[in-house]
Protein backbone atom coordinates (compact mmCIF):
# COMPACT_ATOMS: atom_id res chain seq x y z
CA UNK A 1 0.00 0.00 0.00
CA UNK A 2 1.48 3.52 -0.89
CA UNK A 3 0.15 6.79 -0.96
CA UNK A 4 1.54 9.14 -3.87
CA UNK A 5 0.66 12.75 -3.25
CA UNK A 6 0.06 13.37 -7.75
CA UNK A 7 -0.25 17.54 -6.59
CA UNK A 8 -0.88 19.33 -3.34
CA UNK A 9 -4.44 18.80 -4.07
CA UNK A 10 -4.99 15.22 -4.98
CA UNK A 11 -3.30 12.19 -3.63
CA UNK A 12 -3.29 8.49 -5.45
CA UNK A 13 -3.49 5.32 -3.08
CA UNK A 14 -3.02 1.96 -4.62
CA UNK A 15 -4.44 -0.91 -2.65
CA UNK A 16 -4.10 -4.69 -4.42
CA UNK A 17 -6.21 -3.94 -8.10
CA UNK A 18 -7.81 -0.83 -6.28
CA UNK A 19 -7.05 3.18 -6.82
CA UNK A 20 -8.33 5.34 -4.24
CA UNK A 21 -7.82 8.96 -5.48
CA UNK A 22 -8.25 10.94 -3.00
CA UNK A 23 -8.99 15.29 -3.00
CA UNK A 24 -7.07 16.56 -0.59
CA UNK A 25 -7.89 20.45 -0.57
CA UNK A 26 -10.30 20.14 2.96
CA UNK A 27 -9.56 24.05 3.67
CA UNK A 28 -11.44 24.75 1.18
CA UNK A 29 -13.84 22.15 1.44
CA UNK A 30 -12.23 20.38 -1.73
CA UNK A 31 -13.23 23.31 -4.09
CA UNK A 32 -11.49 21.84 -7.55
CA UNK A 33 -9.03 25.25 -9.21
CA UNK A 34 -7.71 24.82 -12.73
CA UNK A 35 -4.98 22.44 -11.48
CA UNK A 36 -6.86 20.21 -9.57
CA UNK A 37 -9.01 19.86 -13.26
CA UNK A 38 -5.83 19.06 -14.50
CA UNK A 39 -4.39 16.18 -12.18
CA UNK A 40 -7.37 14.57 -12.35
CA UNK A 41 -7.68 14.06 -16.10
CA UNK A 42 -3.67 13.15 -15.09
CA UNK A 43 -4.16 10.95 -12.82
CA UNK A 44 -7.60 8.89 -14.50
CA UNK A 45 -5.43 8.53 -18.21
CA UNK A 46 -2.06 7.38 -15.87
CA UNK A 47 -3.19 3.88 -14.28
CA UNK A 48 -0.95 0.99 -14.84
CA UNK A 49 -2.33 -2.66 -15.89
CA UNK A 50 -2.63 -3.44 -12.09
CA UNK A 51 -5.20 -1.01 -11.89
CA UNK A 52 -8.64 -2.75 -12.05
CA UNK A 53 -11.31 -0.46 -10.43
CA UNK A 54 -10.87 3.15 -9.07
CA UNK A 55 -12.67 4.82 -6.18
CA UNK A 56 -12.81 8.84 -5.22
CA UNK A 57 -13.46 10.92 -2.51
CA UNK A 58 -12.65 13.73 -0.68
CA UNK A 59 -10.39 14.04 2.73
CA UNK A 60 -12.42 16.64 5.73
CA UNK A 61 -16.02 17.19 6.33
CA UNK A 62 -17.13 17.17 2.58
CA UNK A 63 -16.49 15.34 -0.87
CA UNK A 64 -16.35 18.48 -2.64
CA UNK A 65 -17.58 22.27 -2.76
CA UNK A 66 -17.50 21.99 -7.00
CA UNK A 67 -16.19 24.93 -8.82
CA UNK A 68 -12.91 27.29 -7.14
CA UNK A 69 -15.28 30.36 -7.47
CA UNK A 70 -12.18 32.48 -6.76
CA UNK A 71 -10.81 31.74 -10.20
CA UNK A 72 -13.97 32.95 -11.46
CA UNK A 73 -13.41 36.29 -11.87
CA UNK A 74 -11.47 37.52 -15.19
CA UNK A 75 -12.13 35.19 -17.46
CA UNK A 76 -13.72 36.53 -20.86
CA UNK A 77 -16.54 34.11 -23.13
CA UNK A 78 -13.96 32.28 -24.95
CA UNK A 79 -11.83 31.36 -22.15
CA UNK A 80 -14.68 30.36 -20.53
CA UNK A 81 -15.86 27.99 -23.02
CA UNK A 82 -11.96 26.67 -23.16
CA UNK A 83 -12.40 26.57 -19.29
CA UNK A 84 -15.51 24.16 -19.69
CA UNK A 85 -13.92 22.27 -22.03
CA UNK A 86 -11.17 21.13 -19.94
CA UNK A 87 -13.68 20.13 -17.10
CA UNK A 88 -14.95 17.83 -20.25
CA UNK A 89 -11.98 16.45 -21.01
CA UNK A 90 -10.82 15.92 -17.37
CA UNK A 91 -14.28 14.12 -16.51
CA UNK A 92 -14.69 12.09 -19.87
CA UNK A 93 -11.02 10.51 -18.20
CA UNK A 94 -13.17 9.47 -15.34
CA UNK A 95 -16.44 8.27 -17.31
CA UNK A 96 -14.40 6.61 -20.26
CA UNK A 97 -10.90 5.97 -18.36
CA UNK A 98 -9.60 2.37 -18.06
CA UNK A 99 -11.20 1.34 -15.19
CA UNK A 100 -14.95 1.25 -13.54
CA UNK A 101 -14.99 4.49 -11.12
CA UNK A 102 -16.57 4.18 -7.46
CA UNK A 103 -18.12 7.79 -5.45
CA UNK A 104 -17.80 7.41 -1.78
CA UNK A 105 -19.55 10.51 -1.17
CA UNK A 106 -20.23 12.73 1.97
CA UNK A 107 -21.07 16.50 3.31
CA UNK A 108 -20.93 18.39 0.43
CA UNK A 109 -21.69 17.16 -2.84
CA UNK A 110 -22.35 20.11 -5.03
CA UNK A 111 -21.98 21.93 -8.38
CA UNK A 112 -18.71 20.75 -9.90
CA UNK A 113 -18.59 18.48 -7.16
CA UNK A 114 -21.86 16.97 -7.85
CA UNK A 115 -21.06 16.88 -11.98
CA UNK A 116 -17.84 15.01 -10.96
CA UNK A 117 -19.67 12.56 -9.12
CA UNK A 118 -21.75 12.47 -12.22
CA UNK A 119 -19.34 11.10 -14.32
CA UNK A 120 -18.45 8.34 -11.91
CA UNK A 121 -19.94 4.39 -12.47
CA UNK A 122 -21.00 4.12 -9.13
CA UNK A 123 -21.84 6.41 -6.11
CA UNK A 124 -21.88 5.67 -2.65
CA UNK A 125 -23.23 7.92 -0.25
CA UNK A 126 -23.60 8.30 3.26
CA UNK A 127 -25.50 9.77 5.65
CA UNK A 128 -23.85 13.18 5.65
CA UNK A 129 -24.17 13.50 1.64
CA UNK A 130 -26.23 16.56 0.29
CA UNK A 131 -26.35 17.31 -2.99
CA UNK A 132 -27.13 20.60 -4.58
CA UNK A 133 -26.51 22.98 -8.07
CA UNK A 134 -25.35 26.50 -6.65
CA UNK A 135 -24.54 27.48 -9.48
CA UNK A 136 -28.59 28.92 -10.04
CA UNK A 137 -27.85 31.15 -7.36
CA UNK A 138 -24.54 32.18 -8.12
CA UNK A 139 -25.67 33.42 -11.64
CA UNK A 140 -23.73 31.14 -13.34
CA UNK A 141 -24.37 27.74 -15.10
CA UNK A 142 -23.23 24.17 -14.77
CA UNK A 143 -19.98 23.54 -17.05
CA UNK A 144 -18.72 20.35 -15.85
CA UNK A 145 -20.63 18.51 -17.97
CA UNK A 146 -23.83 18.77 -15.43
CA UNK A 147 -26.36 19.50 -17.69
CA UNK A 148 -25.35 16.06 -19.97
CA UNK A 149 -24.93 13.72 -16.83
CA UNK A 150 -26.92 14.92 -13.88
CA UNK A 151 -30.45 14.45 -15.70
CA UNK A 152 -29.38 10.96 -16.71
CA UNK A 153 -29.46 10.49 -13.17
CA UNK A 154 -31.88 12.24 -11.93
CA UNK A 155 -34.08 13.71 -14.90
CA UNK A 156 -34.13 17.02 -16.36
CA UNK A 157 -37.15 18.16 -14.45
CA UNK A 158 -35.24 17.72 -11.04
CA UNK A 159 -31.83 19.55 -11.93
CA UNK A 160 -33.97 22.39 -13.32
CA UNK A 161 -35.77 22.68 -9.92
CA UNK A 162 -32.30 22.55 -8.12
CA UNK A 163 -30.97 25.42 -10.31
CA UNK A 164 -33.96 27.62 -10.32
CA UNK A 165 -34.73 27.51 -6.90
CA UNK A 166 -31.59 26.30 -4.80
CA UNK A 167 -32.75 22.91 -3.42
CA UNK A 168 -30.71 20.88 -1.74
CA UNK A 169 -31.76 17.40 -1.37
CA UNK A 170 -30.30 15.61 1.85
CA UNK A 171 -28.97 11.61 1.75
CA UNK A 172 -32.05 9.70 1.73
CA UNK A 173 -34.20 11.75 -0.49
CA UNK A 174 -31.08 12.19 -2.80
CA UNK A 175 -30.89 8.49 -2.88
CA UNK A 176 -34.53 7.86 -3.51
CA UNK A 177 -33.99 10.17 -6.80
CA UNK A 178 -31.19 8.20 -7.87
CA UNK A 179 -28.02 10.84 -7.26
CA UNK A 180 -26.32 7.34 -5.37
CA UNK A 181 -27.16 3.92 -5.64
CA UNK A 182 -25.71 3.29 -1.66
CA UNK A 183 -26.78 5.01 1.27
CA UNK A 184 -24.54 3.72 4.39
CA UNK A 185 -24.25 5.04 7.78
CA UNK A 186 -21.90 8.15 8.11
CA UNK A 187 -18.37 7.25 7.79
CA UNK A 188 -18.76 3.93 5.79
CA UNK A 189 -18.93 5.40 2.14
CA UNK A 190 -15.17 4.88 1.51
CA UNK A 191 -15.14 1.15 2.94
CA UNK A 192 -18.16 0.13 1.05
CA UNK A 193 -17.05 1.74 -2.47
CA UNK A 194 -13.61 0.01 -1.60
CA UNK A 195 -15.69 -3.53 -0.91
CA UNK A 196 -17.57 -2.99 -4.54
CA UNK A 197 -14.53 -1.83 -6.24
CA UNK A 198 -12.73 -5.27 -5.30
CA UNK A 199 -15.39 -6.67 -6.60
CA UNK A 200 -15.62 -5.19 -9.39
CA UNK A 201 -11.70 -5.81 -10.28
CA UNK A 202 -12.69 -9.65 -10.59
CA UNK A 203 -15.14 -9.48 -13.45
CA UNK A 204 -13.65 -10.39 -16.76
CA UNK A 205 -12.29 -6.86 -18.14
CA UNK A 206 -14.35 -6.48 -21.48
CA UNK A 207 -17.61 -7.15 -19.12
CA UNK A 208 -16.06 -4.18 -17.16
CA UNK A 209 -15.61 -2.33 -20.69
CA UNK A 210 -18.67 -2.63 -22.38
CA UNK A 211 -20.30 -1.75 -18.85
CA UNK A 212 -17.84 1.66 -19.00
CA UNK A 213 -18.07 2.51 -22.81
CA UNK A 214 -20.58 0.74 -24.30
CA UNK A 215 -23.96 0.58 -22.16
CA UNK A 216 -23.30 4.90 -21.96
CA UNK A 217 -23.22 4.74 -25.88
CA UNK A 218 -26.28 2.18 -26.64
CA UNK A 219 -28.26 4.85 -24.36
CA UNK A 220 -27.43 7.36 -26.82
CA UNK A 221 -28.60 5.47 -29.47
CA UNK A 222 -32.14 4.39 -31.25
CA UNK A 223 -33.53 1.30 -30.47
CA UNK A 224 -32.57 -0.14 -33.77
CA UNK A 225 -28.73 0.98 -33.58
CA UNK A 226 -28.47 0.06 -29.80
CA UNK A 227 -29.90 -3.36 -30.39
CA UNK A 228 -27.29 -3.34 -33.13
CA UNK A 229 -24.23 -1.98 -30.75
CA UNK A 230 -25.61 -4.66 -27.96
CA UNK A 231 -25.26 -7.71 -30.51
CA UNK A 232 -21.77 -6.72 -31.66
CA UNK A 233 -20.89 -6.19 -27.82
CA UNK A 234 -22.31 -9.31 -26.93
CA UNK A 235 -20.65 -11.12 -29.26
CA UNK A 236 -17.26 -10.11 -28.72
CA UNK A 237 -18.02 -10.61 -24.93
CA UNK A 238 -19.15 -14.51 -25.59
CA UNK A 239 -16.26 -15.16 -27.43
CA UNK A 240 -13.48 -14.04 -24.92
CA UNK A 241 -11.88 -17.50 -23.47
CA UNK A 242 -12.53 -15.85 -19.77
CA UNK A 243 -16.15 -16.02 -20.75
CA UNK A 244 -16.02 -19.59 -21.85
CA UNK A 245 -13.72 -20.36 -18.66
CA UNK A 246 -16.45 -18.47 -16.26
CA UNK A 247 -19.32 -20.21 -17.97
CA UNK A 248 -17.97 -23.77 -18.12
CA UNK A 249 -16.77 -23.09 -14.33
CA UNK A 250 -20.88 -22.26 -13.17
CA UNK A 251 -21.91 -25.66 -15.24
CA UNK A 252 -19.53 -27.41 -13.51
CA UNK A 253 -20.45 -26.32 -9.89
CA UNK A 254 -17.48 -24.30 -9.57
CA UNK A 255 -19.19 -21.19 -9.34
CA UNK A 256 -20.81 -18.76 -7.03
CA UNK A 257 -24.83 -19.19 -7.40
CA UNK A 258 -26.98 -15.78 -7.41
CA UNK A 259 -28.03 -15.48 -3.67
CA UNK A 260 -31.07 -13.86 -3.45
CA UNK A 261 -30.78 -10.35 -1.95
C1 LIG B 1 -14.61 27.78 -1.38
C2 LIG B 1 -15.62 27.05 -2.04
C3 LIG B 1 -15.69 27.17 -3.45
C4 LIG B 1 -15.80 26.67 0.07
N1 LIG B 1 -14.79 27.96 -4.08
N2 LIG B 1 -13.74 28.54 -2.04
N3 LIG B 1 -19.84 25.95 -5.27
C5 LIG B 1 -20.58 26.60 -4.36
O1 LIG B 1 -21.22 27.58 -4.60
C6 LIG B 1 -20.49 26.04 -2.96
C7 LIG B 1 -19.81 27.04 -2.05
N4 LIG B 1 -19.48 26.47 -0.76
C8 LIG B 1 -20.39 26.28 0.22
O2 LIG B 1 -21.58 26.48 0.06
C9 LIG B 1 -19.86 25.83 1.54
O3 LIG B 1 -18.47 26.17 1.61
C10 LIG B 1 -20.00 24.30 1.83
C11 LIG B 1 -21.48 23.96 2.05
C12 LIG B 1 -19.43 23.47 0.68
C13 LIG B 1 -19.18 23.94 3.10
O4 LIG B 1 -19.56 24.80 4.17
P1 LIG B 1 -18.59 24.91 5.44
O5 LIG B 1 -19.31 25.79 6.44
O6 LIG B 1 -18.13 23.58 5.87
O7 LIG B 1 -17.26 25.68 4.89
P2 LIG B 1 -17.04 27.24 4.59
O8 LIG B 1 -16.72 27.95 5.88
O9 LIG B 1 -18.15 27.81 3.77
O10 LIG B 1 -15.76 27.21 3.65
C14 LIG B 1 -14.45 26.95 4.14
C15 LIG B 1 -13.48 27.66 3.22
O11 LIG B 1 -13.59 27.08 1.91
C16 LIG B 1 -13.80 29.14 3.03
O12 LIG B 1 -12.59 29.81 2.80
P3 LIG B 1 -11.81 30.61 3.98
O13 LIG B 1 -10.57 31.11 3.34
O14 LIG B 1 -12.78 31.67 4.43
O15 LIG B 1 -11.58 29.57 5.07
C17 LIG B 1 -14.63 29.15 1.74
O16 LIG B 1 -14.58 30.38 1.08
C18 LIG B 1 -13.91 28.09 0.95
N5 LIG B 1 -14.75 27.51 -0.08
N6 LIG B 1 -16.35 26.38 -1.13
C19 LIG B 1 -13.85 28.61 -3.38
N7 LIG B 1 -16.58 26.52 -4.18
C20 LIG B 1 -17.32 23.44 -13.98
S1 LIG B 1 -18.41 24.56 -13.53
C21 LIG B 1 -18.92 24.16 -11.93
C22 LIG B 1 -19.65 25.33 -11.35
C23 LIG B 1 -19.73 25.24 -9.86
O17 LIG B 1 -19.31 24.30 -9.24
S2 LIG B 1 -20.46 26.58 -9.12
C24 LIG B 1 -20.74 26.05 -7.50
C25 LIG B 1 -19.61 26.42 -6.61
Amino acid sequence: MSITAISADLSLEIRGAVAIIRLTRPAKRNAINDGLVLSLRNVFEGFGPEVKAAVIEGEGEHFCAGLDLSELSERDAVQGMHHSRMWHKALDAVQFGPVPVIAALHGAVVGGGLELASATHIRVADESAFYALPEGSRGIFVGGGGSVRVPRLVGVARMTDMMLTGRVYNAQDGERAGFAQYLVPAGQALNKAIELAEKIAQNAPTTNFALTHVLPRIAEQSADHGLMTEALMAAIAQSAPEAKERVKAFLEGRANKVQKG
